[in-house]
């Protein structure tokens, strides 16, 4: 059985973005892979975190993952941070990358443009990533668009980890959906949106309330012109929130373009809100009664029993490969 692989930065409220780039997918991979879903807390400190919200945000994360559906009977959910092999081929990885590979990351220049300080982590974050899948030897990665340059340089680590020490890692290809791999900021319809946008006004939350849900969408910017049309060059808001509208109605673009054809933003704006307040109400719901039950720690250790002993299989061949003297 092939094997998947993916994960989720407990670094804010995760976004609509989140769930349709990358969730949706891990839900419906869970069927056919030997599945890994993160917690990936590792990667969420490389910008600077509060503690109790880091913790808060953690168990959230996994919390949604049970909600959206992945079922710890099929996939090993766990965090980055219980497994500590992460940690450990990681820096194994950042000894593989050379500095002008890391600099050519378009993540890292967006998270560090304007900053006076900016950490070593987030440079090196991507040698990281490559440990979290290597780690598994996993085939496919589900990510949205914004990953899929850091998948690119796992790739070549994978390959040159290879050549140099003789063929063991998978070479994984990434799983990128063909509507939804970028869903755009709801303030800028040219910037993804993000949870960590300090405007929360910029995206819907998998937890927002309905009436939170209703104000952003209906304050959401809109192109000039009126005609409710799929065009990302020219019309890229009306577009955005078009693909948002396809991903929860199950509706085709065409369909939308049909439905809506001679009418105004303002009552298309109405119905999405609608949409995406039925979408994720059941979501919301599983979420809070999870919460309440307590399920997630258990879910999450039995989950890092699993990771730590298939990762740990690759750590010793790694590092015997590499010429490491083993502990006796
Ligand atoms: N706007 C988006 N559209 C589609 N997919 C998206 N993803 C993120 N934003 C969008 C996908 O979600 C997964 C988890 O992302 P992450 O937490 O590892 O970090 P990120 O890619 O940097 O996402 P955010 O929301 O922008 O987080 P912050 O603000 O903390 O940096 C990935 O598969 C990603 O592609």
């Amino acid at each position: 059985m092939k094997t998947v692989l993916s994960g989720i930065q407990p670094s804010g409220s995760l976004t609509i973005g989140n769930y349709i780039g990358a969730m949706k997918n891990f839900v419906a991979l869970q069927e056919d892979y030997n599945s890994y879903f993160m917690v990936v807390d590792l990667h969420a400190i490389t910008v600077a975190q509060e503690p109790a919200a880091l913790r808060e945000a953690s168990e959230s994360v996994a919390a949604l993952y049970l909600a959206a559906g992945l079922d710890p009977a099929k996939a090993n959910i766990f965090l980055q941070s219980h497994v500590p092999q992460h940690a450990e081929l990681g820096w194994i990885m950042t000894t593989l990358v050379a500095m002008g590979e890391l600099e050519r990351m378009t993540q890292f220049k967006d998270k560090s443009e304007g900053k006076d300080s900016v950490g070593a982590g987030l440079f090196v974050y991507p040698a990281l990533m490559a440990a979290d899948i290597l780690l598994y030897n996993a085939d496919l990665v589900p990510v949205g668009d914004d990953q899929k340059q850091h998948l690119e340089l796992t790739r070549d680590l994978a390959g040159r980890f290879n050549h140099r020490f003789g063929e063991y890692f998978t070479v994984p290809e990434p799983f990128i959906p063909k509507v939804g791999a970028r869903i755009m900021s709801l303030d800028d319809g040219t910037k993804k949106m993000s949870k960590s946008n300090p405007n929360a006004g910029s995206f819907i939350a998998l937890l927002d309330p309905p009436d939170v849900i209703r104000k952003k969408l209906s304050r959401a910017t809109t192109d000039s012109g009126r005609e409710v049309m799929y065009d990302p060059q020219n019309k890229p808001e009306i577009s955005n929130l078009m693909s948002i509208y396809s991903q929860f109605s199950g509706l085709s673009l065409d369909e939308i373009t049909a439905k809506y054809e001679g009418q105004m933003y303002g009552g298309f704006k109405k119905e999405l809100a609608e949409v995406v307040v039925a979408g994720l109400e059941p979501l919301q719901q599983r979420y809070h009664d999870i919460r309440e039950s307590g399920e997630v720690h258990q879910v999450l250790r039995q989950g890092a029993e699993n990771a730590q002993a298939a990762a740990e299989k690759t750590l010793i061949a790694v590092k015997e490969r590499m010429g490491f003297l083993p502990a006796q």
